[in-house]
């Protein structure tokens, strides 16, 4: 029997086999759970589709998070699947590329507004489509990384839109806290995913995180899936509200030196 038997759960923000999305998904199958599956666009659609049916999934809807109407005509779609809804994986963000470069003074009002939109409010909109089938222990899961809290060069509104995205989940794991419901975020080390490797010098991001962090290599979608069985399962029933770092160690580190 695996850890996530007989759980249902909706994962939001895979975009190929690179995405931290899908290292969950595999990890949640893995562990027994039953998946559905959200994209965005044509596009994505056929890329989500063949991993979707690697783990057994018949259930793959269009969600543009951007949207109130398509995250309620998704959760409808997950209703008449699923009954029920215990785990929900949100690991989507978007700011304008070139608001992800130089200074952070040029970030424009729709430049933030769109960031944070998409990246911290999605999470509260998906919540509440998804209120009404939660089941009765279920478990939200987002995405988040450091910029939120310190400085990296070039992450700009997207670690403004991360801050809010973890203050978020605070606020929502008090709210559905109550009613058993909990509410976490794994705030991982930089891996090179879809939306990563369209930044400059995410490469020797990556490599410079193998010489300095503690465990001296980078993270994977691996380590993040498993971490997400653990926050998902019953293993977790104690866990709500917290931001959990899956970063090798990087983030301890106040001076980071290579070869030390
Ligand atoms: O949160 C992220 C990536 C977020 C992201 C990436 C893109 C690229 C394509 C949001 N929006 C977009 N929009 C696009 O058009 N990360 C943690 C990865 C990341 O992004 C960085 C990083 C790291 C690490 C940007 C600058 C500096 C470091």
């Amino acid at each position: 029997m695996g850890l996530l038997t007989g759980k249902k759960a909706l994962i939001v923000g895979v975009a190929n086999d690179h995405s931290i999305a899908w290292g969950i998904a595999q990890a949640l199958h893995r562990e027994g759970a039953e998946l559905g599956f959200t994209y965005l666009g044509e596009q994505l659609e056929r890329r989500v589709r063949p991993l979707a049916e690697k783990v057994d999934s018949s259930l793959i809807v269009p969600c543009d998070l951007g949207s109130d109407d398509e995250i309620a005509a998704a959760m409808d779609q997950v209703r008449d699947k699923f009954g029920q809804l215990d785990i929900l994986v949100h690991s989507a963000a978007f700011a304008k590329t070139d608001e992800l470069r130089g200074s952070y003074l040029n970030t424009s009002r729709e430049g933030f507004r769109l960031a944070l939109d998409i990246s911290a409010y999605s999470l509260t909109a998906l919540i509440k489509a998804a209120d009404p089938i939660f089941s009765a222990n279920a478990s939200v899961l987002t995405m988040t990384y450091h910029g939120s809290q310190q400085v990296v060069p070039n992450y700009n509104v997207q670690g403004v839109a991360k801050a809010a995205l973890e203050a978020s989940v605070r606020y929502l794991a008090a709210d559905l806290g109550p009613r058993g419901i909990r509410v976490n975020a794994i705030s991982a080390g930089p891996i090179r995913t879809l939306a990563a490797s369209a930044i400059s010098g995410i490469r020797d991001m990556i490599k410079a995180q193998e010489e300095i962090t503690p465990l001296r290599r980078k993270v994977t979608i691996d380590d993040v899936g498993n971490t997400a069985v653990w926050l998902c399962s019953d293993l977790g029933s104690g866990v709500t509200g917290q931001i959990v770092y899956v970063d090798a160690g990087g983030s301890i580190m106040a001076v980071a030196l290579p070869n030390s």
